[in-house]
C-alpha cells in the first residue's frame, strides 16, 4: 500500500446527488437565504425564529436522504485502509449523517451535525431529530435557548486539534466536493503540502483552491469518487 496515513475532507458536493443541496453553487443554499441571517450567531440572537425554520427543513429533508455512491466509497476505503493496517479520518464539513449511515467510523464533523443541538445558555449537547422553536427548553437548565450544533461564520470549528495533528502527518490529503471558499478547511491542503503529501482534488469543478493540489480528477461525486476509491482499494489489495 502507497499510503498509510490518509485525510479524506468532504463538502456539500458529497451529498449534492442526496438531495442535501450546496451552498455556493448557482441555484445553492446562499441563493435563497441570507448567511448573516441563517449561519452566524449574531443572526440568531437577531432572529431566532428564521434560524430555527432554515435548519428544522434541512433536519427534515435529512430524514428522506440516503447515502449515495460516493458516501458509500469513502466507507469501503475506510474498511481497506484499516484492514491493511493504515489509518484513515474522515474529516467533514458536510452536518448531514449520510457518511454514518454509509458505514464511515472514523470521522469527525468540523461543522458540526444537523441531528445535534446544544443550549445556548449551559453548553450541554444532546442528540435532537425534531423540529426546534423559540421555545423549546432545555432538558438541564430549562432555559429557551436551544440552538443547531451546527459551527456558523466566526465560531471555531470541531476537533481542530485533532485535524492539525492528523494533517502534519498524512502522506494522502484528498479534498471532495467542497468549493474551498470557507476557512480553515480551505487551508488544509497547504498543511497536508507542508508535511509532504500527495494532494487530491476530487469535484464537479476546479474549486477556489485547485492548484494547489498535485492531481485533480471532475465529475459528479458519485463517479469520481467511486472511480477513485476503487482504484485506491485495489492497489491496496495488491
Ligand atoms: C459537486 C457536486 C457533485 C456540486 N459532485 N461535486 C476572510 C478571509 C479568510 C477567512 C475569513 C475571512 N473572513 C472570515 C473568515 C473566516 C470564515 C470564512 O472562511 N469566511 C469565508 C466565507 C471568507 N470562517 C469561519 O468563520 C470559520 N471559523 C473560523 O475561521 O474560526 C477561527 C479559526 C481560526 C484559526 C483556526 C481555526 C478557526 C467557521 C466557518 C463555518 C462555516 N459554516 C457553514 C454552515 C454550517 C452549518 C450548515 O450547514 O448550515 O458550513 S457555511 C457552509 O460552507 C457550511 C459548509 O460546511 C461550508 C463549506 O461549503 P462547501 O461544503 O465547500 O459547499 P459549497 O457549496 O461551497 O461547495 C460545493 C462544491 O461541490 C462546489 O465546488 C461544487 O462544484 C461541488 N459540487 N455538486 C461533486 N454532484
Amino acid at each position: 500500500m502507497d499510503y498509510r496515513r490518509i485525510i479524506l475532507l468532504t463538502g456539500a458536493g458529497v451529498s449534492a446527488e442526496s438531495g442535501m443541496g450546496t451552498f455556493r453553487d448557482k441555484d445553492g443554499i446562499w441563493t435563497r437565504h441570507s448567511l448573516e441571517d441563517v449561519a452566524t450567531p449574531e443572526g440568531f440572537t437577531r432572529n431566532p425564529r428564521l434560524v430555527h425554520d432554515f435548519y428544522n427543513a434541512r433536519r427534515r429533508s435529512l430524514r428522506e436522504a440516503a447515502p449515495n455512491p460516493a458516501h458509500r466509497a469513502l466507507a469501503r476505503l475506510e474498511g481497506a485502509v484499516k484492514k491493511a493496517g493504515g489509518d484513515l479520518l474522515l474529516v467533514t464539513q458536510n452536518v448531514d449523517d449520510l457518511h454514518e449511515k454509509a458505514g464511515s467510523r472514523s470521522l469527525l464533523h468540523m461543522h458540526g451535525e444537523l441531528k445535534q443541538v446544544m443550549c445556548a445558555s449551559c453548553g450541554i449537547k444532546g442528540a435532537w431529530d425534531e423540529d426546534l422553536f423559540t421555545d423549546t427548553e432545555c432538558w438541564r437548565c430549562g432555559a429557551s435557548a436551544l440552538r443547531p450544533d451546527v459551527v456558523w461564520f466566526g465560531e471555531m470549528p470541531y476537533g481542530m486539534d485533532a485535524i492539525y495533528q492528523k494533517l502534519g502527518a498524512c502522506d494522502l490529503f484528498v479534498s471532495i466536493g467542497t468549493s474551498g471558499e470557507v476557512y480553515p478547511a480551505a487551508g488544509f491542503v497547504n498543511e497536508a503540502r507542508r508535511a509532504g503529501a500527495h494532494t487530491v482534488e476530487l469535484n464537479l469543478e476546479p474549486s477556489a483552491n485547485a492548484w494547489e493540489f498535485s492531481e485533480g480528477r471532475y465529475g459528479l461525486a458519485s463517479q469520481v469518487v467511486d472511480e477513485w476509491a476503487s482504484d485506491l482499494i485495489r492497489k491496496i489489495a495488491v
